[in-house]
C-alpha cells in the first residue's frame, strides 16, 4: 500500500511538473507573441519611405536685404538649400515679397540648386523683378505647381542695412528659426549660433 501511494505521489508530483514546465513554455512564448505586432508597425513604416521621397520642398535658409554698390555685398540676396540627392532646377519657379502678388517674381532660366547643396541667389530688379526692403518685408517662393515652398518675414534692420552687415538666417542651420546674425554666410552653412 505505502509503494502504491508513492508511485501515486510521484507521478503526480511528475505530472505537475510537466504541467508547470507547459505553462513556462506558455510564458516563454507570450513574449514572442508580443514580438509579432511589435514587427507589423516596423513592415507598415515602410510604406511611409515613399511618402517621404516626394517632398523634395527646398529650404529657405539666409535673406540679406542690403545690398548696396561698393559695399561687402553689392545686390539683395537669399540663400536656398536643396535636402535632396539630385539637383532642383527652380527656373520659373515663383517668388515675392508682397503677399497679395504671389506671382510677382520668376526665377530666371538655370537656376539650379545643387543636390545636398546652397544657392546664394540675388534679388534684384533684374532678376526677379524687385529687391528686398532693408526696413522689414517677407519673400516667399513656389515651387513649378504654385505650392508655397518656404517663406520668412524680417523686420526693419534685421536683414541688414547699409551700416550693419548682418542677414537674417536659420539658427541652427536649415532646422532652426530665423534671427539676425553678424555671420553672414552665403552660399555656405549659417553659424551654430548667432
Ligand atoms: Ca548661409
Amino acid at each position: 500500500m505505502n509503494h502504491r501511494l508513492i508511485s501515486l505521489t510521484l507521478v503526480t508530483s511528475l505530472a505537475a511538473a510537466c504541467s508547470g514546465a507547459q505553462t513556462g513554455d506558455d510564458v516563454v512564448a507570450s513574449p514572442d507573441a508580443a514580438a509579432a505586432p511589435d514587427a507589423a508597425p516596423a513592415i507598415d513604416g515602410e510604406p511611409g519611405a515613399p511618402d517621404a521621397a516626394p517632398a523634395a520642398a527646398l529650404i529657405l535658409d539666409e535673406v540679406f536685404a542690403a545690398g548696396v554698390t561698393g559695399g561687402t555685398y553689392e545686390e539683395d540676396w537669399v540663400e536656398l538649400y536643396n535636402p535632396n540627392p539630385d539637383p532642383v532646377d527652380v527656373s520659373g519657379w515663383h517668388c515675392t515679397d508682397d503677399p497679395t502678388m504671389p506671382m510677382k517674381g520668376v526665377f530666371p532660366a538655370d537656376t539650379i540648386v545643387p543636390a545636398m547643396g546652397y544657392l546664394q541667389f540675388a534679388v534684384t530688379d533684374a532678376s526677379v523683378g524687385f529687391k528686398l526692403a532693408q526696413g522689414g518685408e517677407s519673400f516667399t517662393f513656389f515651387d513649378a505647381a504654385d505650392v508655397m515652398v518656404d517663406t520668412v518675414t524680417y523686420g526693419d534692420g534685421e536683414a541688414g542695412t547699409d551700416t550693419n552687415v548682418v542677414s537674417y538666417a536659420r539658427i541652427p542651420d536649415l532646422t532652426g528659426a530665423f534671427q539676425t546674425t553678424a555671420t553672414v554666410t552665403p552660399g555656405a552653412a549659417n553659424p551654430a549660433t548667432p
